[in-house]
């Protein structure tokens, strides 16, 4: 449609190289990434990070480093004898990289602010370093709604927390609201890679992102509570009557942002625990490191078909 084409030649040159809609970055001398330790006069960035493809990010740094090693082994990607997988952000003692081949796996931290800087950073080193068409992915972890726990959930639409499919920002003290959009093709695409033989659903559904994990998501068990179970489970239950599957603290800023780049995106989360059963995550850990593997399992599948295609 109109707007699609038209966020499409704001954010994209002829040969699908990301464009920025800041005219302030090209006018500077250099642009330090700070918060990935990595800069574009510091580092040949092209060199670095030209073939990226796929930009896959997940809440902490093991399970990116995990996930390396992961898609490393699934696309037969071989490191040059004698090295090692390195974390490319190491010495900003924020955030965490790696890169294998055309796929870089980065931890995001909890919660909006965190995803939010990390974003901004990441579109700019896409930019900088004129990578063609790269996809974002959200690996993440999710209390579900009425389903179990290990349940996948692909996102359709991402809802803040008083139910606006869109992220508000508060810009030079005025708020801002910008579409929390997500790729529809690439949630069905996901979507049909899930396998009848996986011994667990993977389901299309909206999800609820919150700021906090607590109250914000009408747990009991945080250090203050000032409503009642009933109020807890009648939330709950109106979330659900909106289609809302799971809930998170990611899945609006990650949409906003990319959707505002033009980038092509999905957020893929396992539910640790059904919410309508409890608050607190108790599965056993070897249960939920299982567990975290599926979302990944299914970012592989799409990664092998892509990059087959090529
Ligand atoms: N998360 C939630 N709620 C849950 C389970 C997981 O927000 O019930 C996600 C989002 C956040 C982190 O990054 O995991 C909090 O544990």
């Amino acid at each position: 449609n109109e707007y699609e084409s038209y966020i499409s030649q704001l954010t994209r040159y002829s040969d699908g190289t990301v464009k920025l809609r800041n005219s302030n970055i090209e006018l500077m001398d250099q642009d330090i990434l700070y918060h990935l330790a990595l800069g574009s006069e510091s580092h040949d960035l092209i060199e670095m990070f030209g073939d990226v493809k796929f930009v896959c990010m997940g809440g902490t740094p093991k399970r990116m480093e995990n996930f390396a090693h992961f898609i490393m082994n699934e696309i037969g990607y071989k490191l040059p004898a004698g090295t090692q997988l390195q974390d490319i952000s190491a010495y900003s003692y924020r955030y965490s990289m790696y890169k294998v081949g055309p796929v870089l796996a980065v931890s995001h931290g909890m919660g909006t602010p965190s995803v939010s800087i990390l974003m901004h950073e990441m579109i700019k080193l896409m930019y900088h370093s004129r990578c063609e068409d790269p996809v974002f992915i959200r690996i993440g972890t999710c209390g579900g709604i009425g389903i179990d726990g290990g349940t996948v959930v692909i996102t359709e639409e991402a809802y803040d927390a008083q139910l606006r499919p869109s992220h508000e920002f508060t810009i030079l003290g005025k708020t801002v609201h910008r579409p929390a959009k997500l790729d529809k093709k690439l949630a069905r695409e996901l979507k049909a890679l899930s396998g009848d033989e996986d011994p667990y659903d993977t389901i299309i559904g909206k999800t609820l992102c919150t700021n906090d994990f607590y109250e914000g998501q009408g747990r009991l068990d945080g250090a203050f509570c000032e409503f009642s179970e009933q109020d807890k489970m009648d939330y709950l239950n109106t979330l659900s009557e909106h289609g809302i599957v799971n809930i998170e603290m990611e899945s609006t800023i990650f949409a906003a942002l990319t959707h505002h780049a033009g980038i092509k995106a999905a957020v893929i989360c396992v539910a640790l625990l059904n919410r309508l059963n409890g608050d607190q995550v108790n599965s056993p850990k070897e249960v939920m490191h299982e567990w975290q593997q599926r979302p990944q399992e299914l970012v592989s599948r799409y990664i092998k078909k892509v990059l087959a295609q090529k």
